[in-house]
């Protein structure tokens, strides 16, 4: 096929689109790579010719099953479960697991899609997947959430394996429920094997693992800093979700000397002009993972804060943002004032959380913008090394992890230079680093194996 004969970026999305008919997370994600990806491949015929992103956008396989349970009230429930496998060209599927009553095929499909790159980017050896459930945890007992889990696991578990597929947690999938879906797994199949990671320790979990995404989303953030001759310290920080990466995105803030003014959950947001530190955090953790509660209840303990119901944190005025909920929870109005507040760096601990419009104000703004698969990569990749821990049946150290952790981070920065210096070396598009990196690993994979 000759160069000119190509497919032109807006013909490729008009398909996606066409295929694809109402999935519009999945739309935009694609929307999102596809644009830097046209731009690298112009040149690269190889990649052309063997519809390489046009294989990506389409599942390996997407499994839909249904998903029975009684509540305590003996009714019986049926809920919609979900395994998007995405891509396997660099090693076994690998993604989280999501309950949360927003989730559609659409969802799973752009996180899949998102993991695939992110994954890449780790430089570890996992494919792209993603998986859940319309099942709503909130207010369920325990014994209703293990009655899910395993029916959920009856059916996943055909699906999953060591070498096959690994999940793991994301919104509404923490301990608890991979505890159950853990159970439940070793319960039919018969053997103890790295099936999930985010397990406790006690039955062959990683140190770091829970601190993981939220750590390495500072470090992300602290490398781009840097990078531009800056530091965490002394910088406020405007935060949102209030959940696994949430949290742990702002103690590792606090510990490096910034101050975290904002959290969230659905309900709306809270700000702390005090600043929100490790006891207040502790005591969020409590109330998020053991007693359940709201995110509100925090102005009834700490009387200087407010709470903003039904509100997004991105009014406060700060030098950092990190939106750690969701997808879509930042948008282009939020992203103008953010800037127009003087925000200079933003790092997603989230998958997708800022519009495509709200990464144009961030990208022609010209502050340090990076995007969720590069920033939030330290889950999935401390995933990875809980899965080379169980195949070899050793545990290292908090300590060793730790380190491997920040070095993996520094890496996933240097690799979205290597790819995104844009204005002659002067900044970063972090976007087009990430989406680069992550792609040419996976496409030079996938041109090894011929057309499959
Ligand atoms: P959690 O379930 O621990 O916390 C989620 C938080 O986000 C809660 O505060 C929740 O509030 C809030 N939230 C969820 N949905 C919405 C919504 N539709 N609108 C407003 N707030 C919402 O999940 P995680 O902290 O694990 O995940 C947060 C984000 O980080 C997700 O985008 C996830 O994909 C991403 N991520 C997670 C990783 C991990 O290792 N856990 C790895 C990489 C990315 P409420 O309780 O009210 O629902
Ligand atoms: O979005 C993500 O990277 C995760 N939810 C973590 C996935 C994993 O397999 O650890």
């Amino acid at each position: 096929m000759a160069v000119s004969d190509h497919v032109d970026l807006s013909t490729f999305m008009e398909g996606v689109k066409k295929r694809n008919t109402g999935q519009t997370e999945f739309i935009q994600a694609v929307q999102e790579v596809a644009q830097d990806v046209f731009e690298f491949i112009d040149d690269k015929e190889e990649y052309h010719e063997a519809q390489i992103l046009r294989r990506i956008a389409e599942p390996d396989r997407v499994v839909s099953f249904r998903v029975c349970w009684e509540d305590d009230n003996h009714n019986i429930r049926v809920q919609r479960g979900w395994r998007v496998q995405n891509n396997n060209a660099i090693g076994p599927y690998k993604g989280g697991i999501r309950f949360h009553p927003t989730v559609t095929e659409s969802v799973l499909k752009f996180l899949a899609f998102e993991q695939t790159f992110k994954n890449s980017l780790t430089g570890l050896p996992m494919g792209g997947a993603k998986g859940g459930s319309n099942f709503n945890p909130s207010g369920k007992s325990d014994s209703e959430v293990m009655r899910f889990c395993q029916s959920f696991m009856t059916e996943l578990y055909r699906h999953i394996g060591p070498d096959t597929d690994v999940p793991a947690g994301d919104i509404g999938v923490g301990g608890r429920e991979i505890g159950y879906m853990f159970g439940q797994y070793k319960r039919i199949t018969n053997r103890w094997e790295g099936v999930l990671t985010g397990k406790a320790l006690e039955y062959g979990g990683s140190q770091m693992r829970p601190e993981a995404t939220g750590y390495g989303a500072v470090y992300f953030l602290q490398n781009m800093l840097k990078h531009a001759d800056e530091d965490v310290e002394g910088k406020s920080a405007v935060i949102s979700g209030s959940g696994n990466v949430a949290t742990h995105a702002a103690e590792k803030l606090v510990e490096l000397g910034g101050k975290v003014l904002t959290l969230s959950d659905s309900g709306g947001f809270i700000h702390d002009p005090d600043g929100i530190d490790q006891e207040k955090i502790d005591w969020i953790k409590t109330l998020k993972n053991e007693r359940r509660g709201r995110i509100s209840e925090y102005v009834d303990e700490f009387s200087n804060a407010s709470f903003h119901e039904g509100e997004r944190p991105w009014s406060v005025e700060a030098d950092l943002a990190l939106p750690c909920a969701t997808q879509n929870e930042l948008n282009e109005d939020e992203a103008k004032a953010l800037v127009k507040n003087g925000v200079i760096a933003v790092s997603e601990g989230a998958n997708m959380p800022t519009t495509l419009e709200g990464v144009k104000v961030f990208q022609e703004a010209m502050i340090m913008y990076g995007p969720g698969k590069a920033a939030n990569a330290g889950g999935v990749a401390v995933s990875g090394l809980e899965m080379s821990q169980n195949s070899e049946r050793i545990s290292w150290n908090q300590e060793k992890l730790g380190d491997m952790l920040t070095n993996l981070m520094e890496d996933i920065h240097g690799k979205c230079v290597e790819y995104g210096e844009v204005d002659g070396g002067k900044a970063v598009n972090y976007v087009k680093g990430a989406n680069i990196a992550g792609f040419k690993k996976v496409a030079d994979a996938m041109l090894a194996f011929g057309v499959v």
